[in-house]
């Protein structure tokens, strides 16, 4: 018989090296870290179902004020895995778990500021814009490669694209496939700052933690507003805002703000 000495920390450390996106919290920003290096951290199911997971949690966590998505140096994501949907057939198409998780994803209240290094492309790029923003690093990649496997972007690529950057540039990335670097992405647009790839992460984390200690109520109304301005006409839009800054004006979390405005001290926000 053969014995093997396992510790627990080996076990924590191999449960560690297996979760497909890693959580770390510092203060009010939550971390979120894809993590299939193997795979270019190609988005399969679990990994999806793993990060709204996080994410569906996070938004009921008050000590959460901002998240981070993040990738490694290499590829933020390359995609959704393409191995396994070599294996999908159209039943599993149809009851397709990714859709939910992609929902949840995009549904989150809070800013998420995407942390983009590397390759960002199909469902990776498609990810970074269900973001807030993106923070890119110089040696960034982006595109919707999609129609060169004999498909396309099944994540919001053809709608957010669109809006992003535009009809030219989008038609012309989605439809050649080709890819554009972090420059080409903040000219387009796609991208709000870019850096050097080192700092992406440390920038990302620092305006996630400035956006953080605002009043939450504020915070969500912001985004929350800024994202019905894409589904409405500017009349609808505007009194979408009005009545938002009405309940927002309403909190106690404003008299907070203004008071402390007014007394030359720093804001003490209860999320009410
Ligand atoms: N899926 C699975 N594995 C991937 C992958 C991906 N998207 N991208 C890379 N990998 C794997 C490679 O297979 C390789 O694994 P091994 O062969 O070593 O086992 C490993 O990662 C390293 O990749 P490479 O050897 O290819 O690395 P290179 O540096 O040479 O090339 C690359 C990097 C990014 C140029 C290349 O890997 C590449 O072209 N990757 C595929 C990019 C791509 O086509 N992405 C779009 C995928 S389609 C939907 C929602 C969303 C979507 C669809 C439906 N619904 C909710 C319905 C989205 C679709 C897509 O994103």
């Amino acid at each position: 018989m053969i014995y093997i000495k396992i510790t627990i920390s080996d076990i924590t450390m191999s449960a560690a090296q297996e979760k497909l996106v890693i959580g770390t919290q510092q203060g009010r920003v939550l971390t979120l870290t894809l993590n299939r290096p193997q795979a270019l951290n190609a988005l399969n199911t679990a990994l999806l179902i793993e990060l709204s997971g996080q994410l569906q949690a996070a938004d009921t966590n008050e000590d959460i004020g901002a998240v981070v998505i993040t990738g490694n140096q290499k590829a933020f994501a390359a995609g959704a895995d393409v191995k396994e949907m070599a294996t999908m057939n159209a039943i599993d198409l149809h009851r397709d778990p990714r859709v939910q998780a992609w929902a949840d994803i995009a549904r989150f209240s809070k800013p998420i500021i995407a942390a983009v290094n590397g390759f960002c492309l199909g469902g990776g790029c498609e990810l970074a814009m269900c973001a807030d923003y993106i923070i890119a690093g110089h040696k960034a990649v982006f595109g919707q490669p999609e129609v060169k496997l004999g498909i396309m972007p099944g994540a919001g690529g053809t709608q957010r694209l669109m809006r992003l950057v535009g009809p030219a540039k989008a038609k012309q990335m989605v439809l050649t496939g080709a890819t554009i670097n972090a420059k080409e992405a903040l000219q387009a647009g796609l991208v709000a700052e870019t850096t050097a790839a080192e700092a992406v992460l440390e920038k990302a984390q620092s305006q996630a933690k400035q956006i953080a200690r605002y009043a939450p109520i504020a915070v969500a109304a912001i985004k929350d507003c800024c994202n019905k301005s894409l589904d409405l006409e500017l009349q609808q839009g505007l009194s979408y805002e009005r009545r938002s800054y009405c309940v927002v004006s309403s909190s106690e979390d404003r008299n907070e703000g203004i008071d402390a405005f007014l007394n030359k001290r720093k804001p003490e926000y209860q999320n009410r």
